[in-house]
């Protein structure tokens, strides 16, 4: 049944235009959620940092906790362009919600892929579910885009690693049952990586204090600290020396859906303007008469405004769908196509949310005094923004992405 339509479903800014009816289906399903269990308590959740996990088991019984994971282990086994729909729905609801099931996604996939059957068995069903979380752990308080200088070690001792380190800036730090650990087995540089399952209850685990952060309030990050934890040698991911590896795939899929939630969140709040133009009346006519025929009054470019704001989410969400059918296909330039995706969409879609505020900026100024719609926490533009401007700096600077870029063309 549905109940949530896709907004302009037959216009050009359609999300599911030119989709399979399957494909249809799950965008529709997803959105449908996000309107009705996400997006009324999206505020709530922010202001409060409350991370909200038994919305997310319902997330994990809908199909989404493992969503391109073998269905023998629980997953949905979806392919990349399905998981690209639903993360762009669900970010209807709620950006940053969304973003942590992108990351829990990216490490059920990790463990799915790289783990042994001993792990996957134990780790991917609860994670499907989402009766337990996962943390990607890279990022080190020195090492944050030259990740490959991590310093965290990973020492054998017989059938067992202990491990000592820091981890920075971790999602879901001191919730989650998996901390996904690389460190740093052999030499120095990507080559000397491997990546360890962590445990939640090892001993010598600890973590720092929630971080306070401007946006991404409904899930927490904290430091990780490891001191002399020991792990079975069992619980590491492919073989020694391939951590990186494992790290930057893993990237690939997650630079694709963390894109994927901004172009939703554009949606969304192109959405919300476009109705406010709409309702919205000053000098006897609707915000969205303002334009062509009063070209000489302030207003004057809203309907333009509008039409960039469609064009930026439409084609942030073609370059975002071409990089995952191109993950899906393996094809060679996977990488450089999800950071194209990631840094096209994560800054236009930013883009598409201001000139939303703008649009509600320039009706206070219309009327003068008519109020800072745009800077008021009742409107949820600004939350779109604070949480969708952190990806231009996660999974990869914006810098990192232009650098791959244009490593790929040059070489
Ligand atoms: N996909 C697949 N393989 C990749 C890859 C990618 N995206 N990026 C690098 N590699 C491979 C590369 O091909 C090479 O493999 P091989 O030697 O087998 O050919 C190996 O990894 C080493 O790569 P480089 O020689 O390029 O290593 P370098 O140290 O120069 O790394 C860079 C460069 C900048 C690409 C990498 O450090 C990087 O991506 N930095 C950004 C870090 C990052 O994204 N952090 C995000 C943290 S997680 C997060 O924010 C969350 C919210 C979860």
């Amino acid at each position: 049944k549905k109940i949530v339509k896709n907004f302009h479903e037959a216009s050009c800014v359609s999300a599911t235009d030119r989709l399979e009816s399957e494909d249809k289906d799950i965008y529709e399903h997803a959105l449908e959620f996000a309107k009705n269990e996400l997006a009324p308590n999206m505020k709530n959740w922010d202001s409060k940092n409350i991370f909200p996990k038994e919305v997310l088991r319902h997330v994990g019984a809908l199909g989404f906790g493992a969503i391109y994971c073998q269905e023998k282990f629980g997953g949905s086994h979806m392919n990349r362009l399905q998981a690209s729909i639903i993360f762009e729905a669900l970010s209807h609801g709620c950006p940053s919600t969304t973003a942590y099931i992108s990351i829990h996604n990216m490490c059920a996939w990790m463990i799915d892929t790289y783990g042994s059957d001993g792990l996957r068995e134990k780790w991917v069903p609860s994670l499907a579910t989402m009766e337990n979380f996962g943390s990607y752990c890279l990022t080190e308080p020195d090492s944050g885009s030259d990740a490959s200088s991590l310093k965290t070690s990973i020492v054998k001792k017989g059938s067992e690693y202990v491990l000592n380190g820091t981890k920075s800036f971790i999602s879901g730090a001191g919730e989650s049952a998996v901390y996904l650990v690389m460190g740093r087995t052999g030499e120095g540089g990507p080559k000397g990586i491997s990546c360890v399952l962590v445990e939640a209850d090892r001993k010598g685990l600890s973590f720092g204090k929630k971080e306070e952060k401007v946006g991404w309030c409904t899930h927490p990050a904290r430091q990780v600290f490891m001191e002399d934890v020991v792990v079975p040698t069992s619980n590491l991911l492919g073989v020694e020396g391939q951590g990186f590896n494992i790290a930057m795939h893993g990237l690939n899929g997650g630079r694709i859906n963390v894109a994927s939630v901004s172009v939703g969140a554009a949606a969304a709040a192109l959405e919300a303007a476009t109705k406010h133009l709409t309702v919205r009346k000053q000098f006897g006519r609707s915000l969205k008469d303002f334009q062509p025929y009063i070209m000489s009054h302030r207003l004057q470019y809203l309907q333009f405004k509008l039409a960039e704001m469609a064009s930026s989410v439409v084609s942030s969400r073609l370059m975002v769908r071409h990089a995952a059918r191109s993950l899906d296909l393996k094809t060679p330039n996977l990488v450089s196509l999800a950071a194209m995706a990631k840094l096209f969409s994560t800054e236009q879609c930013s883009k598409v949310i201001l000139a939303v505020e703008m649009i509600l900026h320039v009706c206070d100024q219309a009327i003068q005094m008519f109020g800072g719609y745009g800077y008021l926490k009742e409107y949820p533009v600004q939350q779109y923004y604070r949480d969708i401007r952190l990806h231009h700096i996660i999974e990869g600077t914006n810098e990192m992405m232009r650098m791959l870029i244009a490593r790929d063309l040059l070489k």
